[in-house]
């Protein structure tokens, strides 16, 4: 399947719906800080994240420390944003709200 690339116009589409994600200044990409309520919590997301995006064969930038999980989301195949992207951050969206 051959990947779309977002335009401008999709890109802004894109962030009024996932109104937690931000673009990455100078960067396709949007970004979420996540906090919860401890280490075990957070990396317990974190599994649950990489099941599904090893499933989706399209896989977070992320950082760990503690409670905290901050999260870039960028599809490097096509330089820029995807809708694998958009896929993944519903999925995040989703499950954080549980
Ligand atoms: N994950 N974020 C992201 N972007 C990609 O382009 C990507 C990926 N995971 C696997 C993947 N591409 C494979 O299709 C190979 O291109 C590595």
């Amino acid at each position: 399947m051959t990947l779309k690339k977002l335009d401008a116009q999709e890109q802004a589409d894109a962030l009024t719906t996932l109104k937690e994600w931000s673009l990455v200044d100078g960067r396709e990409a949007i970004k979420r800080t996540l906090v919860f309520k401890d280490f075990n919590a957070a990396f317990g997301f974190m599994t649950r994240v990489a099941l599904y995006a090893d499933k989706a064969d399209h896989h977070p930038e992320w950082f760990n420390v503690y409670n905290r999980v901050e999260i870039t989301l960028a599809t490097h195949d096509v330089q820029g944003l995807s809708v694998r992207d958009v896929n993944l951050a519903k999925f995040i969206d989703e499950i954080f709200k549980q």
